[in-house]
Order: C-alpha cells, then sequence, then structure tokens
C-alpha cells in the first residue's frame, strides 16, 4: 500500500470551484484531509471502538454506513470481544469502497467484514447492535434523512446503539459565526492556507447540508430511541449516541 499523501486539492486557484465529490483524488489524500479538517476524528474514532466492546453483543451485525476507507470499521474489529458478529460497511463512492477493502485486508481481525458498495438508504438493516453514521449523514439529502433514521431503530436490536458524528450548525447566529471561525483556526492551525479553506468550503456548499443539534435529537426522538446524548463536541463538530429502549 502506499504511504498517505497530503491533501493540497484546493491549493491552488480554481477556476471554476466544483461541487465536492468523493473521486479517486479525494481517497488519495482522504486520511490526511479528515484529520487535518474535522476536529477530534482520532477520539471519536478510537470511542467508536470503545463502545463497540460494550454494546456489540453476541450474534448480531454492526454497520458502518459511509465507511469511506473503513477507519470505524477497523476500530471496531479491534475491540469487539462478542461472538458470530459481521461488520458490514457501505459506501456509495467506488474508488473509496476499492481503497477500503485494501485497508481492511491489510490488518488481521476475527471478526469477518463485508464491505458494500452502494446506497446506505438501499442497505437492509437487520438484527444490528451497533449502527455508525461517522460524519456521513450529512451528505445525505435532508428531506430523506428522518425515513433512514426510523430504518437504523427498526433494525436495532432492543439496547442497541446509534452514533452519529455530524458538521452542526449553531442556531444562535453568534455562536454560529464564533464556531466557524474557530473551525477555520482548526484548519490554519493544521497548514491549510485561506484559499484552500475559501475554495473547500464552496465545493462543500450544495453537497454537505448541516442540521442544530435541536434537529439532530428531534429526529432521534422521533425514530423512537429511547436515550440521546450528545458526547463530544469540538466548536461545530458533535458526536452523539442514541439507544434503543
Ligand atoms: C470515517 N465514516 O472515516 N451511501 C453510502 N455512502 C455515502 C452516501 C450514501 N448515500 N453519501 C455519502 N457517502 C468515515 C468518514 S466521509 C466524511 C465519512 C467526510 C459516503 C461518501 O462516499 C464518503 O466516503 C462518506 O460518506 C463521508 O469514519 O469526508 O466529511
Amino acid at each position: 500500500m502506499s504511504p498517505p499523501k497530503t491533501d493540497v486539492i484546493f491549493s491552488s486557484k480554481h477556476s471554476q470551484v466544483k461541487d465536492f465529490t468523493f473521486d479517486a483524488q479525494v481517497v488519495e489524500v482522504f486520511p490526511d484531509m479528515i484529520s487535518r479538517s474535522v476536529p477530534g476524528y482520532n477520539t471519536i474514532i478510537d470511542t467508536i471502538g470503545r463502545l463497540s466492546q460494550r454494546f456489540v453483543t453476541d450474534n448480531s451485525n454492526v454497520y458502518d454506513l459511509g465507511c469511506s476507507l473503513g477507519a470505524a470499521t477497523l476500530a471496531m474489529r479491534q475491540r469487539i470481544t462478542a461472538k458470530n458478529c459481521k461488520l458490514i460497511g457501505i459506501d456509495n463512492s467506488p474508488a473509496m469502497v476499492e481503497r477500503c477493502k485494501m485497508h481492511i485486508n491489510a490488518f488481521k481481525g476475527i471478526t469477518p467484514v463485508e464491505i458494500i458498495e452502494g446506497n446506505m438508504q438501499d442497505l437492509n438493516i437487520e438484527n444490528a447492535s451497533m449502527v455508525v453514521l461517522n460524519f456521513t449523514l450529512q451528505f445525505i439529502e435532508p428531506e430523506h434523512r428522518q425515513s433512514l433514521i426510523n430504518k437504523i431503530e427498526q433494525g436495532l436490536k432492543p439496547g442497541g446503539l446509534l452514533l452519529i458524528s455530524e458538521k452542526i450548525s449553531d442556531s444562535d447566529e453568534v455562536c454560529r459565526d464564533l464556531l466557524t471561525d474557530l473551525h477555520h483556526d482548526f484548519k490554519r492551525a493544521n497548514g491549510y492556507s485561506e484559499l484552500e479553506i475559501a475554495q473547500k468550503r464552496t465545493a462543500l456548499e450544495n453537497v454537505m447540508r448541516t442540521d442544530t443539534l435541536e434537529t439532530h435529537k428531534k429526529r432521534l426522538s422521533q425514530a423512537g430511541f429511547a436515550h440521546v446524548s450528545p458526547w463530544f463536541q469540538c466548536f461545530n463538530f458533535f458526536s452523539l449516541i442514541a439507544i434503543k429502549a
């Protein structure tokens, strides 16, 4: 496997900034891009692994929806102690799926892993003890988010866990602007230039639509989740746990 490359996708001026896609160019730099852009990414991946140790039960399925290169899948596979489980990762980017399969195969583990190329909205979720949506719900059309969360709730076993991490827009305008500035400072500190920050922002404008924390909580409770709590926040990046009764 070739070593991860530095993200320089938006470092030179683009005459026209196109909508962001998870293509081969992005796959090439993805580990660098996500760790320099998402505050707390490594902590969240590590905690997903720890939660899998607690929540994954014998004879159940575990889903990583929008798995990218399989970081959450691998963290869970390292920690799951339950027997006779299966990990299922899905992503609709062919380039991601191809590279993800290489990553998964490069590590040993007892729990079998299936990586599927497809839309998570078409996936059948059943007999699940844990489902992960790590920074992926924000790429689903807002009008389809409730039905996806309902489907996950229905596919979870009693006591099962859904973990959702998202970029969130604060409902208070002053706080929203401050959190956005702090996130941009984080990116500057990680070596992104003003041009890179601005062009990436434009590229994501139409493809990543963020909700407020209130919207997430309402959606989860409407789906029937009994226990919902944010467990992580850094600037405008959150991670929530939702547990089925
Ligand atoms: C991680 N979870 O490293 N169906 C399947 N996959 C999708 C869909 C869809 N409808 N829409 C988008 N994706 C990962 C990080 S990245 C987050 C997730 C980010 C996929 C898309 O192809 C991409 O790989 C992933 O969701 C989002 O823990 O880059 O900000």
